[in-house]
């Protein structure tokens, strides 16, 4: 059977001016525009856990890939290494201080397991 009105020659309504591509930066733009001003905590461990899903990893796997030493606790050290490597920020020692703060529950100046599973399943 025939259509007689053939609409292959409707114009695209979905015609974006950007590629789909670019929308999808938008949460995480460019690795290296952090600056002091704008910096958070948050914002890195948000970034941490889009890593995270990007990455389908568990947040297991991330603490272990973090814990280089496999002392069962990440330092601050881990923490910049881990980071820079998962989400390609490069953090000062005193951002690194802030995460470590604000996600250290017992206050030993380490992440543990729980304390990341904690911060990271808070972004949920
Ligand atoms: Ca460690
Ligand atoms: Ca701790």
């Amino acid at each position: 059977m025939t259509v007689p009105f053939q609409t292959r020659s409707i114009p695209f309504h979905g015609q974006s001016p950007q590629p789909l591509h670019a929308n999808d930066l938008g949460g995480q733009r460019s690795p290296h525009t952090m600056s002091d001003d704008t910096w958070s905590a948050e914002e890195a461990m948000s970034k941490l856990a889009d890593a995270l899903k990007d990455k389908g990893m568990s947040i297991a796997d991330m603490f272990a890939a973090f814990d280089a030493d496999s002392d069962g606790s990440i330092n601050g050290p881990e923490l910049h290494h881990g980071i820079r490597d998962m989400v390609g920020d490069i953090l000062s020692p005193a951002q690194i201080s802030v995460i470590i703060q604000s996600l250290d529950v017992d206050e030993d100046h380490r992440i543990g397991l729980e304390e990341l599973r904690k911060a990271l399943s808070e972004e949920e």
